[in-house]
């Protein structure tokens, strides 16, 4: 709401700036400004308080906005005009995404243009670039400690080459995500190398501390993300003879968000970055923006106060940029990301639904939906306009992150439960299929994440090792049930790359250097353009996955059923070996029924009444084209097959 005070203090800075009011886009531009003015600067106040210096900031800010709206390329102010009379385009069925990392794709920047056709051929329009920016030849997280927020690593090309592919990629209506990695830098970072010489003003920027007192607080209750390779949360420094927050790796210092510099020093990279063209941001690790002495220091609320805040800035420079939260945290806590009560949809538009990944896999290894189900039964609804990531793998290892009520709910011993997850993933029973590695394995907790492919963790590795026909056509089978899920699911499946070719677990990253001693890099592949031609031959494991996949996404994309507008119902049925939910929109409905099994299953055909299909009128599965089978009693259901009965009511 307009409140006068605001008004006049806004109406200030802007008459200083003498700007020229007869310019159509900057009314515009002015019309957004004022609409956020007001979340700004209580925002800002907020979290850093009335104080004059603050009043400055906020001045400060607003400048920094109008520098970059001028500095704004009349086409991406075109392209912000079509987004913003749309808000629908994030949601919809058209979308499918797909991450890569250049060097181990397609070596670097030019070369990824030339990898638009096999895209394409897929149907894929949403593409992560994996972090690209300036970073260290060897300390770089993959890419997430950036030394330069304002230049492309020269590994990969350079930064006007960005701008010309989200340019190409915007032509062939496709959208670019990258990474901005907000919540720490490298050391290498120029900011980390100032204070590292002893520039108050620069160690302000970190949480840097002279003896261990504040440390040792911090970490009673802190926990640890990378327990084996980088136990404990702070690392010291020599040179300044300080500590510094470290919560990742020790090369990777935390951003220190109580100091406003900081936050507005972030917003000036985002804007830089929004102006190159780039189409939607994923901003990484931000539960870890605030820290709060005596608590994990995760999700806290000033983290969301800054996302908002950010948001607010960055809608007025280039309105309608979606921001994807990556926020692999307790489920309830997710959907806080999304934003809440007053701010709800006007956070992050996107989050990664790893509730949904975590359950899928425990119910690949159980073969049974039911603690998928009660997961996601707790999963709160998102604001309209919003929407998940849907995926299997990640770049990331897997969390058994879910929330343990849902385990007893079902009737498993939480921990119990979790770790004969972990010992079925790494195949440690004989009847595993799975080829997985531990990741992180924590003595003091117990807890292990997991790393590995898609097939190597549904067992197309093992199958191929063991040359056993039966168990390969179970793999392959898994791998598009598991895609069929997160194609039709609500939200943008993001497929993982070479996912679409069954690649298998890449064991040569222990002769990388700064890879070995991490085992996420095994599900990191260079991809095998080899290994791609195979998709065109017909009996190929290739070809099997590449064109269900490919069926998969071309179907997605003619049934405005699966687009994200919140409207898909989860369904209990009388087999917890079948994962079951309904998706409408308008007069259109599909009933989606999977067999987690490896034996055929039977769901019964009351089902299709619970949904209001007219029977008379005929049911048909949109995989298969055929007309969906059932008989009096039950619809049965092969092992590891899925069908798509959908009808026109
Ligand atoms: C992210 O992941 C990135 O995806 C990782 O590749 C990076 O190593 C990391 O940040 C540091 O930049 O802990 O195990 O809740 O789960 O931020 C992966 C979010 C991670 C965290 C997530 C983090």
């Amino acid at each position: 709401m307009y409140d006068p005070q605001t008004n006049s203090f806004l109406n200030n800075i802007l008459d200083q700036l003498d700007l020229d009011l007869s310019d159509k886009d900057l009314l515009r531009f002015i019309t957004r400004l004022s609409g956020n003015f007001e979340v700004i600067h209580n925002h800002f106040l907020g979290i850093y308080g009335e104080k004059s210096s603050n009043h400055k900031h906020i001045k400060n800010l607003v400048e920094e906005l109008v520098k970059a709206f001028q500095a704004r390329e009349k086409d991406l102010r075109q392209w912000d005009l079509k987004r913003e009379s749309d808000r629908g385009w994030l949601l919809s069925e058209q979308l499918v995404g797909s991450m890569f990392y250049l060097d181990r794709y397609s070596g670097n920047l030019k070369g990824f243009l030339t990898k638009i056709p096999y895209l394409k051929e897929l149907g894929i329009n949403v593409i992560h670039l994996m972090p690209l920016l300036k970073s260290p030849k060897i300390n770089n997280d993959g890419g997430y400690a950036v030394s330069d927020y304002r230049k492309v690593d020269e590994r990969y090309g350079s930064m006007s080459e960005i701008k010309s592919i989200a340019k190409k990629l915007r032509e062939n209506d496709m959208h670019l995500i990258l990474d901005i990695v907000v919540n720490h830098t490298s050391n290498e970072h120029i900011w980390a190398k100032k204070a590292a010489k002893g520039e108050k003003k620069y160690q302000e920027f970190y949480y840097t501390y002279e003896d261990r007192q504040i440390p040792d607080s911090f970490e009673s209750t802190l926990p640890e993300i990378f327990p084996t390779t980088e136990p404990g949360n702070f690392t010291y420094h020599p040179g300044m003879k300080k500590w510094i927050m470290t919560v990742f790796h020790d090369f990777q210092w935390d951003l220190n968000y109580t100091n406003p510099l900081v936050l507005i020093e972030m917003v000036k990279v985002l804007l830089y970055l929004a102006n190159q063209g780039v189409d939607i941001f994923r901003l990484d690790a931000v539960p870890f923006l605030w820290k709060r002495m005596g608590t994990a220091s995760q999700n806290e609320p000033e983290a969301h106060t800054i996302l908002q805040l950010i948001k607010a800035c960055i809608e007025v420079v280039s309105p309608g940029l979606p921001f994807i939260a990556e926020a692999i945290v307790a489920p309830p806590e997710i959907v806080k990301y999304f934003g809440d009560g007053d701010f709800a949809g006007k956070e992050c538009d996107i989050a990664y639904n790893a509730t949904l990944m975590t359950l899928l896999w425990d119910a690949v290894a159980t073969k049974n939906s039911k603690l998928l189900v009660a997961g996601l039964r707790h999963q709160l609804a998102k604001p309209l306009g919003t929407t998940w990531l849907c995926y299997i793998r990640s770049h990331d290892d897997i969390g058994l992150g879910y929330e343990d009520a849902y385990a007893r709910e079902v009737g498993y011993t939480p921990h119990l439960h979790r770790q004969y997850l972990v010992n079925f993933f790494t195949g440690k029973y004989d009847d595993s299929f799975a080829m997985g590695l531990p990741f992180m394995f924590d003595p003091k907790t117990g807890d292990a994440r997991i790393s590995g492919t898609t097939a190597s963790l549904a067992g197309l590795e093992k199958a191929l090792g063991q040359g056993k026909k039966a168990e390969l056509d179970k793999a392959i089978d898994r791998i598009i049930l598991l895609h069929a899920i997160i194609i039709s699911f609500g939200g943008i499946p993001l497929i993982y790359y070479g996912d679409e070719l069954g690649t298998t677990n890449h064991y040569s990253y222990v002769k990388e250097s700064g890879k070995s001693e991490d085992n996420r890099w095994v599900h990191r592949p260079i991809f095998d353009w080899e290994k791609a031609e195979k998709r065109n031959q017909k009996g190929t494991v290739e070809y099997r996955i590449f064109q269900a996949l490919k069926k998969l996404i071309a179907i997605r994309k003619k049934s405005p059923e699966f687009a994200d507008l919140n409207n898909r119902e989860l369904l209990t049925t009388d087999n917890e070996h079948i994962f079951a939910y309904l998706r409408i929109r308008d007069n259109l409905k599909t009933l989606c029924l999977y067999n987690l099994h490896d034996e055929p299953q039977k769901i019964g055909s009351y089902v299709l009444h619970q949904v209001n299909f007219d029977l008379k009128k005929g049911i048909i599965d949109k995989y298969r084209r055929k007309p969906a089978p059932y008989n009096e009693y039950y619809i049965e259901l092969p092992p590891y097959q899925f069908f798509w009965i959908t009808q026109k009511v």
